[in-house]
């Protein structure tokens, strides 16, 4: 297939719709620690007027309320983090890892949100994606992956929903 100038481009952009991110999951078990990995972006929407935007993704562990209640021990361990911005970009390579103290009984009844804003007045948002044991498809795949392979970067590509995730 021709590598058209804008033809490929478009054609990724109307299947990913809000785009897709790269992520890491490993789960140590000796120490605790869930630590994510947020790789890269690809084809995400422009929101500015030229014709980009200045991604940055913000992570943050939930309690998964469908899966049953944490040990009390939890609630102090449940966190957010945030990348770097990268400034007129569509395609944002991030490649920051972020760690989260987390014991292996709650962590299946944790859920993790990763979501991508436009980094601007008011921050839009540019879409999300939710990672638990409730999930769905490749997030539900991952998320059991990282739970059963333990110190192991679990890698794989999620596409953007444009609905809001649970703040
Ligand atoms: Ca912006």
């Amino acid at each position: 297939m021709e590598r058209l100038k804008n033809g490929v481009k478009q054609t990724e952009e109307k299947e990913w719709g809000r785009g897709r991110l790269l992520l890491s999951l490993s789960f140590v078990a000796e120490k605790n620690i869930l630590l994510v990995g947020v790789i890269r972006a690809e084809g995400l929407p422009a929101l500015d007027h030229n014709g980009t935007s200045d991604p940055f993704v913000k992570v943050k562990l939930l309690h998964d309320a469908n899966m049953g209640s944490l040990s009390s021990n939890s609630f102090s361990a449940i966190r957010k983090f945030k990348t770097s911005v990268k400034w007129k970009t569509l395609n944002p390579e991030f490649r920051e890892e972020f760690s989260l103290k987390v014991s292996m009984v709650d962590l299946p009844k944790l859920a993790l949100a990763v979501a991508v804003f436009d980094r601007d007045l008011g921050n839009n948002y540019l879409g999300g994606i939710l990672l638990s044991a409730s999930s769905k498809g490749e997030r539900l795949k991952h998320w059991t992956d990282m739970m059963k392979v333990h110190s192991t970067k679990h890698m794989r590509w999620h596409t953007l929903s444009p609905s809001l995730l649970p703040q």
